[in-house]
């Protein structure tokens, strides 16, 4: 490649000087010096200072089948030269976006059967809010507007998905929040969960606060409640396992649609397809992007349940739409893509094998470390919770200085962790196997020590 001529002082120069990277305080990033990312193969990533880092967060939680698939370059290749691009909005479609549709709704619950398409995860959470208002408006009720969603939710960046997420430093530099968002608990038992409340218990308790919420605001002007499976950039937040049946029923009660945001979740990462399987969930909307191609390319959607999908389809003509809303060669790459995860049974793995012993082999290697507070995982997602004292729950001041520490000895050791506030998380590729999950847990514990020696020094 023609990038191949240039040192890495003369990248990270041309990327200082004119690049603002996203969620990035450029001012340390300057103090610490950028890394040049430069290859990467199967479940390591290389950079330009010949370091070999084996990925624990599958780039940005997308890489499911891992980097450097020849095949999906191929795909790409072969549909760049035969149709690059053509547009899906004048009476027209393309062979790649027709069959990838049908492929979806097969994959997807059995009640939701048609696609709309974006090409990022908050693009289509647009899509997804403006379709229940444009559904519940199309029967005469445009006034049942308002979506609840929950603190710490992450739905994307655009001004209406960080109306709609939860986070509270995005709120706080986004001018006047878009009105119609409600926010409630997460179901965070970690944290949230009184003293001798069982974990069932406190699963209703958050549910309850949605439909407090509903209540509050009237059902008949509450359109949907939105929500991550688990919540992933909000730190891995798992529900107790009576949170999702008791939002389902709420739901229904109320007749308050469920939109699921599968962005993370979807695709294999919980061990079936989608974690409304996993976990039960019977939604009207899913949201998926990143992994949809394993981050190979652009692509997101919005899959739409049957009861909206037969209101829309009368509804006239829905002003809505992207320029590349079903781009043909994200299509064929999606497809070659879900092809592997299905030939290679790599979604079964993380069922049956490599989701248990993630969260097992952490547990074996760091459970009892003193900066270890709570090791939890759903198939292979893990989050580990770092305080002072596990005993009390006790947190290191200041807020995020523990977990960046174990972070940077991390991916100092070789293993890409990620720090979210004072919570480990991983979020690896599927091919990980369980000889890749012992390399890491390792590390992990490498970091740990070496955090330990520096937080009690
Ligand atoms: N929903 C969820 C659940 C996500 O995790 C989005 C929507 C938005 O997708 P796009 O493609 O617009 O980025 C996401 C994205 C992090 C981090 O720090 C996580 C995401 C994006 C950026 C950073 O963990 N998730």
């Amino acid at each position: 490649m023609a990038y191949k001529n240039f040192s890495t002082e003369q990248l990270r120069a041309a990327d200082h000087a004119h690049h603002i990277h996203p969620f990035t305080d450029h001012q340390e990033l300057h103090e610490v010096g950028v890394r040049v990312v430069t290859g990467a193969d199967g479940n390591y990533i290389f950079d330009s200072e010949g370091n070999r880092i084996l990925d624990g967060m599958a780039g940005l939680w997308c890489v499911n089948v891992g980097y450097g698939r020849d095949e999906l370059a191929d795909v790409a290749c072969e549909q760049m030269k035969e149709l690059a691009y053509y547009n899906t909005f004048f009476k027209t479609t393309h062979p790649a976006v027709a069959l990838l549709s049908k492929r979806l709704a097969e994959l997807a619950p059995a009640n939701i059967n048609q696609v709309f398409y974006g090409a990022s995860g908050s693009e289509s959470n647009d899509t997804a809010i403006r379709t229940v208002r444009h559904f519940w408006a199309l029967q005469g009720k445009p006034e049942k507007h308002i979506i609840i969603s929950r603190n710490d939710a992450y739905h994307g960046s655009t001004i209406a998905a960080t109306s709609m997420g939860g986070m509270s430093a995005m709120h706080g530099q986004l001018g006047p929040m878009l009105p119609g968002f409600k926010h409630v608990m997460a179901p965070y038992a970690y944290e949230l969960a009184e003293d001798g409340e069982s974990d069932e218990d406190f699963g209703l308790r958050a549910a309850k606060a949605v439909e407090d919420a509903i209540l509050e605001a009237g059902a008949e002007n509450v359109a949907a409640f939105v929500g991550e499976p688990i919540q992933g950039a909000g730190g891995v937040k798992i529900p107790p396992a009576s949170y999702w049946p008791e939002i389902q029923r709420i739901c229904k009660k109320y007749d308050v649609l469920l939109m699921i945001d599968e962005v993370i979740t979807g695709f294999g990462r919980t061990g079936e397809w989608f974690a409304c399987e996993s976990m039960g969930i019977e939604p009207d909307t899913i949201t998926v992007a990143k992994a949809i191609t394993s981050g190979y390319q652009p692509l997101s959607a919005v899959l739409v349940g049957d009861r909206m999908a037969q209101v829309l389809a009368k509804g006239g003509e829905y002003y809505h739409g992207y320029t590349y809303s079903g781009h043909p060669v994200c299509c064929a790459v999606a497809m070659a893509n879900l092809d592997i995860l299905e030939r290679e049974g790599l979604i079964e793995r993380v069922k049956k094998d490599t989701g248990p012993y993630l969260v097992q082999r952490l547990r074996e290697v760091l459970g009892d470390h003193p900066l270890t507070g709570e090791i939890r995982g759903f198939g292979l997602l893990a989050a580990i919770e770092i305080v002072k004292d596990p005993a009390t729950k006790e947190r290191f001041e200041p807020a995020g200085h523990a977990a960046g520490l174990v972070r940077d000895h991390s991916i100092a050791n070789g293993l890409m962790m990620r720090a979210v506030g004072e919570t480990m998380i991983l979020s690896p590729p599927l091919t990980w196997t369980r000889d890749t999950i012992d390399e890491a847990a390792q590390i992990a514990k490498t970091a740990f020590d070496l955090a330990q020696g520096e937080l009690t020094a």
